[in-house]
């Protein structure tokens, strides 16, 4: 399923970024852009405009755990639908959330690693290695919907 090349253009990707900066970044950009994904995090308080949402520990947080998600996907690649089966079942039956939303913080990711690595390490061909990744990642989570 993956070439050599991409195997290492998404190990270079993953080992050029730091998680804590990148996972917090991504999830406040969802809530952002994507204002109605905000409605699936009511316990996370304030999340009423930018300001809020970029200085909310929990979003911060929660951007860490999914980073951490994404980086067992990174070392199982051959495996990525196997090691979701239960986190996507926990995002079906119990937080709810439409799998529709899963390829919006995925695009997230993207742009906030595009942008903090440059035009020349996330070049046209890094960018479709991990645009790959991302989708295997999506419809993995999507995979225990019914
Ligand atoms: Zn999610 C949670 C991952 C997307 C919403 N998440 C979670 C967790 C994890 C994740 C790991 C934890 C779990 C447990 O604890 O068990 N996510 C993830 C990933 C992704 C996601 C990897 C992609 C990429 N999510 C998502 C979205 C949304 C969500 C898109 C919406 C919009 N999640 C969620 C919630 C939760 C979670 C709401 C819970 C939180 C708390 O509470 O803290």
């Amino acid at each position: 399923e993956w070439t050599a090349a991409e195997r290492k253009a998404i190990a270079s990707v993953w080992g050029s970024i730091s998680a804590d900066e990148i996972g917090p970044q991504s999830v406040a950009r969802l809530l952002i852009v994507f204002p109605w994904t905000r409605r699936y995090f009511s316990s996370f308080g304030n999340l009423a405009d930018s300001a809020a949402i970029l200085g909310n520990p929990k979003v911060a947080n929660h951007g860490k755990t999914v980073m951490k998600a994404l980086d067992k996907a990174v070392q199982n690649l051959d495996n990525i639908k196997k090691t979701y089966t239960a986190l996507s079942v926990t995002h079906s039956e119990k937080l709810h959330v439409d799998p529709d939303n899963f390829k919006l913080l995925s695009e997230c990711i993207t742009v906030c690693i595009a942008a903090k690595l440059g035009p020349t390490v996330f070049d046209a061909y890094t960018h479709e290695a991990f645009y790959k990744f991302m989708c295997v990642v999506v419809s993995a989570l999507s995979k225990q919907y019914h």
